[in-house]
């Protein structure tokens, strides 16, 4: 489990998400305080996202306009060490360190303060990617222009810092029969650090202790089974501060080396979550009312961080035992995190990385392998982690709660509750589901935080609902029905003005409200503040009707205002159109 940090500085952007949940509460819901207490856990406690190989400027960014006001607890960075350079062809560059300087493809050393900054006033924990049990295989020269080879990096290691008299090569048949070669010969010929050396020791002390001033919050330690247990304990005990640990140790039957080896050291990566989870979703899940440790994972929910896949797993369907759900099965994947947030077990940790067809191939970038900034709009990054904020929430809403009112069709439908705090559903069938659910929920009417519309629970607990075919319908106390601002009044007919009305499609979080500004005067001439609110009544088309000149030409975007006062463009370019000479006027849009 992760433990419990103090909370980030309660600095004002924190206490105004605060006070924007309370005062966009639904009144007539009864349960508006805990949703404002929801609004801004305390770093630590909700679940983590890996924005994987995202610069941080675009993490930065995110964290502030997304990850805050989900109510996500930490967000995983990619390696942030200087490495070796394929020059942007390849993703898997970054996980041949160079030199512990923070010159990486995501961002200088001003960027990654920057980062950690704009993450902890948003109330996320940062946990950075730690490569310390080898350095390069190839290469010579990093993304930060240093220059070194195979065992030997000027400034930081030679020789003799390695496993290297003679070197041996890890092959699948170690795993099983000699946990001496796994821990000391070379995984993919990656040079291998001598970690039983106190020089070696202090150095990757040293690193990550640097990480830790600079505001890291915690570790995803890299390769953790091909460090000795006592080797990691030995670095860990170096460490300032008590950064979270959670340990890449992947579990395979029959293995010399284990998991529970390394849970007195930090949390464990649970991979046969994620083996699980893809049988049944691609299967039945009406067994899953037994999951958990006795399924075969390798720890106890206490100590594991689970997750559907990760970049490793979703590019190795079938290799190995990690095949998993990726992103690529659409639906299907989302239920499994849906199932994640909603079910007890471990840490979860939702993925978000970028979409792909070649296995190397490395994540948008500029000439040099740069990355450029994530755009979610682009199709070239999946940003999941934008479809699963409602569940963070309900995984928050939620915590501390056990499973009851189990219900499944014998096939691929099922439902429980979480104490009289969440209820959830989840059709992983073809076809629609309707019936009464007992969802052990006080009276009311909640949004559905996994998809659209609401539910509404009678005072016997129960409620009618559709489920719809692949879909999820999950609520919670504290998740009133999407909040309506109060919409500008209709305009009334106005010769020389054309009524215009906005239609947008925009997927929002709790608390989150869409507005459209632009050059026209009547749309804000381009103030945020000044904006048109929509309403939320049609959710997920949010409308509005604005009086326009007649026969001009007009230039817009739609804005997202967040629980904490700031706000999130639509992508480039502005929108335009030309407004008739009379008559009426009708923009149909999605967000983008
Ligand atoms: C990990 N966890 O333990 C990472 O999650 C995983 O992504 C890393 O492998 C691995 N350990 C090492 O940190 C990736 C990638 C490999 C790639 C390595 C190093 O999956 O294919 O290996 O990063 O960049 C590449 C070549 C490989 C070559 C090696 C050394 O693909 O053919 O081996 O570099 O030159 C001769
Ligand atoms: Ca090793």
């Amino acid at each position: 489990m992760r433990s419990y940090k103090p909370p980030a500085p309660l600095t004002a952007a924190v206490l105004s998400v605060l006070a924007g949940a309370a005062l966009l509460a639904p009144v007539s819901l009864g349960a508006a305080s805990s949703a404002a207490a929801q609004a801004a856990p305390p770093a630590g406690t909700g679940p983590i996202v890996k924005l994987w190989s995202w610069n941080w400027n675009s993490v930065a960014r995110e964290c502030t306009d997304v990850l805050g006001p989900a109510g996500y607890g930490a967000v995983q960075v990619s390696p942030p060490h200087d490495s070796m350079s394929k020059g942007g062809s390849v993703w898997w560059d970054i996980y041949q360190p160079a030199r512990y300087t923070l010159t990486s493809k995501f961002g200088d050393e001003d960027a990654f303060k920057r980062m950690i900054k704009a993450c902890h006033d948003a109330g996320l924990e940062v946990h950075a990617d730690a490569v310390i049990n080898h350095m390069t295989g190839q290469g010579s020269t990093s993304y930060g222009g240093y220059g070194f080879s195979k065992y030997d990096y000027p400034g930081t290691y030679s020789s003799w810092d390695f496993r290297n008299s003679p070197a041996c090569v890890i092959d699948d048949a170690d795993y099983r029969n000699d946990g001496w070669r796994v821990q000391n010969c070379e995984l993919s010929g990656l040079a291998d650090l001598n970690t039983g050396s106190e020089y070696v020791r202090n150095q990757i002390a040293g690193w990550l202790n640097r990480l830790t001033a600079l505001g890291v919050d915690g570790f995803r330690v890299d390769a953790a089974k091909h460090i000795h247990p006592d080797d990691l304990a030995a670095i860990k005990s170096k460490l300032t501060g008590s950064p979270y640990l959670h340990l890449e140790v992947i579990h395979g039957d029959g293995e010399k080396v284990q998991p529970g080896q390394y849970t007195g050291i930090g949390d464990v990566h649970e991979f046969v979550f994620g083996r699980k989870l893809k049988e049944q979703f691609t299967g039945q899940i009406h067994w899953l009312e037994t999951f958990g440790q006795s399924w075969g994972l390798s720890v106890p929910g206490d100590k594991a961080v689970t997750f559907v896949d990760n970049h490793d797993t979703e590019r190795k369907e079938s290799w190995k035992n990690d095949a998993t759900l990726t992103y690529k099965y659409g639906d299907t994947y989302k239920l499994a995190n849906v199932f994640m947030l909603a079910w007890p077990y471990g840490t979860p940790r939702v993925y978000s990385g970028f979409t792909w067809s070649d296995k190397e191939a490395g994540p948008p970038s500029s000439g040099g392998g740069f990355v450029t900034d994530a755009d979610c709009g682009s199709g070239r990054w999946t940003c999941f982690h934008r479809q699963m904020t409602g569940m963070v929430g309900f995984h928050n809403a939620v915590a501390g709660t056990s499973v009851g009112n189990w219900y499944d069709n014998g096939n691929n439908v099922i439902a429980f509750s979480r104490g009289n705090k969440g209820w959830v559903a989840i059709n992983n069938e073809g076809g629609s589901v309707t019936r009464t659910f007992t969802t052990g929920l006080p009276a009311g009417t909640y949004a559905n935080v996994a998809g659209s519309g609401s539910v509404t629970v009678g005072s016997d607990g129960t409620a009618s609902v559709t489920v719809p075919a692949k879909s999820a319908v999950a609520v919670h106390v504290g998740g009133g029905p999407t909040p309506t601002p109060t919409p500008t009044p209709s305009p009334t007919v106005d010769p020389g003005r054309i009524a215009t009305s906005f239609n947008a499609n925009v997927t929002t979080s709790w608390g989150q409200n869409v507005f459209v500004v632009g050059d026209a005067a009547e749309l804000g001439g381009w103030n945020p503040a000044k904006a048109v609110a929509l309403s939320s009544a049609d959710y997920p088309v949010w409308k509005a009707t604005v009086n326009l000149p007649a026969g001009r030409s007009i230039s817009y975007k739609y804005i997202k205002k967040n629980p904490d006062g700031s706000v999130t463009w639509e992508s480039d370019p502005d929108r335009s159109f030309t407004t008739p000479s009379s008559g009426t006027a009708t923009r149909t849009d999605t967000w983008r």
